[in-house]
């Protein structure tokens, strides 16, 4: 946790809430990280990455020793605001550093053809409740190819002592609030659920941790 504006400025790499390093984002500011949809940078970004729509990794770099985390994705090559699609249900995950949230897919319901862009956002909880989101997106172009093991792996490395937990209500926004700035329903608020212990359950999920010996095990979810 860092609120002190005054301590951000003196360490700002630590202060980065958390990064979304693979597909890479369109950038990170510590000031406007806050800002929905994609933390002050509303700009598509010109390179996209080829990002596989039937499973990818999202590699993290955090910085907090316990995060709601949740992935979303908005298609076309200019969404705006429309991140509507979830790809990975908030949950909680805990360590710091490297952490790949693996085997995210769009959902099979979801039209996709090959070559489609779109834009996946990254929503975690902010330094205190109540404060609402933080946001990184990137922008790919999805494809229909499953990456390759070697390739895989190489964008979804896990820290030391990285844990994933599911929450009971992951039918909630990792932010806490919609877009819109309405507030969640207090009983599915996952802060809220933190806070009194209940919700977190204490499976871990291995399916939030990338893992490539895994893979196939992780497509049956
Ligand atoms: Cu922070």
């Amino acid at each position: 946790m860092h609120s002190a504006l005054a301590l951000l400025s003196l360490i700002p790499l630590s202060s980065a809430h958390f990064l979304l390093n693979w597909p890479p984002a369109r950038g990170f500011d510590d000031s406007t990280s806050s800002n929905f949809p994609c933390g002050g940078f509303n700009t598509v970004s010109s390179n996209r990455t080829t990002w596989p729509a039937t499973g990818g990794p999202i590699q993290l770099d955090m910085h907090h020793t316990q995060t709601d985390v949740e992935v979303l994705i908005a298609l076309g090559s200019d969404p705006g605001v429309n991140y509507n699609i979830v790809m990975r249900p908030t949950f909680l995950q805990q360590g710091l550093g490297n952490f790949c949230v693996g085997m995210v897919s769009v959902p099979s319901g979801v039209n996709i053809t090959e070559g489609m862009p779109a834009t996946i956002q990254v929503v975690s909880n902010g330094d205190e409740a109540g404060s609402g989101g933080l946001y990184q997106c990137a922008d790919v172009t999805l494809t229909l190819t499953p990456l390759s093991s070697s390739d895989y792996s190489s964008h979804c490395a896990n820290g030391t002592g990285i844990t994933t937990q599911s929450i009971s209500n992951s039918n909630v926004n990792a932010n806490e609030t919609f877009p819109s700035g309405g507030a969640t329903s207090a009983s599915g608020s996952a802060a809220a659920a933190k806070s009194t212990g209940l919700a977190p359950q204490n499976t871990l999920a291995a399916w939030a941790i990338g893992a490539v010996g895994v893979v196939g095990g992780l497509m049956a979810l």
